[in-house]
């Protein structure tokens, strides 16, 4: 899989519903239909494969996870996820299991958010915290729109059945790379996870005049860039926390039309903010907007927020049936939170859910050089094995 959409250093770039992304879907249905698995796929592009149950009716227990990656991303956030609970359907089927509950293997659409914003989409609308239609018309940098996306990859696995958005789901379980030192530091096989802190995405828009940069005065100018600088500053006090629990980071910058000889008269930057608590998420936010334009001088702002999502806590059944598992197999755990973002958040209001967590080197992620041990992936597949088995005999 990190072959498709290999960046040549290590890496992968693979966005939502590209080539190589449509491709990844692709090879896993093929694989679903040698097993002779069903495959659907719902109206937003979410792709589940089913290996069947033995009680007519009786809801699926759902694996997986996201196949898009960031653009310098790494070969494990996401696939890995993916890649586990096929292994786990794998290996219960080579070994004859009739389970009870049907078990799925699902690909969420464009969790990433960088091809098509906002982040999480697949899993927010097939749980109906988003409307379809709107995400289905969000466009990429070139004016495609994820509906038309959408079509390629359903074109491109015209065996596949539709699956209606809110099918009902039994429970839901991700496996993925901490993306943060401590499983490693202290030498541990498994985290499970007990919440995801909370986030809120804003996008700012400066709008000033374009004019030509040898014969504008500055006092003509209305220089989009000039006022964004003085935002993202004023952000950044507002945003300031001395106890850095806080997660603040402007990650894409845009300066149009982007000459050297041309007064930028547009700016469009977003912002990720994040925390544990929602108290603070929410009177922080809400103070966006008027700091944004206080700080502009020159231009007009215009500011949206394009997803707001609580923070959530794991309990119950799945992450109980984690930690059996972990038990079962000797694996030393420990519980602990996230601080990134997963669909396994969506899911929690929708099903029972829960995510586990393998060791990731130096904890980097986001960065070419993810990595991760094939131990560390053995354990992780084996404890998500593990637990569809312990949710199938609990649930
Ligand atoms: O941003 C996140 O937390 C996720 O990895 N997309
Ligand atoms: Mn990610
Ligand atoms: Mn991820």
């Amino acid at each position: 899989m990190a072959k498709l959409g290999a960046t040549g250093q290590g890496g992968v770039n693979r966005p939502a519903l590209t080539h190589a992304d449509i491709e990844v879907h692709v090879r896993l249905a093929k694989w679903a239909r040698d097993r002779h698995f069903g495959i659907e796929i719902d109206s937003y592009g979410n792709q589940f494969m089913r290996r069947a149950g033995t009680i007519p009716d009786a809801l699926a227990i759902v694996s997986g996870s996201h196949s898009d990656t960031q653009p310098t991303g790494g070969r494990f956030d996401g696939i890995s996820g993916i890649l586990s609970a096929v292994e786990a359907l794998e290996v219960i089927d080579d070994a004859g299991i009739a389970t009870r509950h049907p078990l799925e293997i699902v690909i969420w659409n464009n969790e990433e958010g960088v091809r098509f914003n906002p982040t999480n989409m697949g899993s927010a609308v097939y749980t109906g915290a988003s409307a379809v239609d709107v995400m289905l018309a969000a466009t990429d940098r070139e004016g495609n729109t994820m509906g038309g996306a959408v079509r390629n990859l359903r074109d491109a696995i015209p065996w596949a059945k539709v699956r209606n958005l809110k099918t009902p789901l039994a429970a839901f379980v991700e496996l993925h790379i901490e993306q943060g030192p401590v499983l490693e530091i202290e030498n541990l096989d498994i985290g499970i996870v007990t919440a995801i802190q909370g986030t809120r995405k804003f996008e700012v828009e400066i709008i000033g005049d374009e004019a030509h940069a040898g014969t504008t005065p500055e006092r003509f100018r209305r220089d989009a860039f000039v006022d964004a600088v003085k935002i993202a500053s004023a952000l950044r006090d507002l945003f300031y926390d001395p106890l850095d629990i806080l997660r603040f980071t402007i990650g894409r910058f845009e300066v149009f039309p982007g000459s050297l000889a041309v007064v930028p008269g547009r700016v469009l930057f977003a912002i990720d903010l994040r925390h544990p608590d929602n108290a603070v998420l929410k009177q922080l936010g809400r103070q966006v907007e008027s700091v944004c334009n206080k700080a502009a001088t020159r231009c007009d702002i215009l500011v949206i927020e394009t997803r707001r999502a609580h923070p959530t806590s794991f309990e119950g059944p799945v992450p109980e049936a984690i930690e059996t598992a972990a038990k079962q197999r000797g694996y030393s755990f420990k519980h602990m939170p996230s601080g990134a973002g997963h669909d396994a958040r969506y899911l929690n209001s929708f099903c029972h859910s829960g995510m586990l967590f393998i060791p990731c080197e130096g904890g980097i992620s986001h960065n070419e050089r993810e990595n991760t041990t094939p131990e560390a992936l053995a354990k992780g597949a084996q404890v998500i094995a593990d637990t569809l088995l312990i949710l199938d005999e609990r649930l």
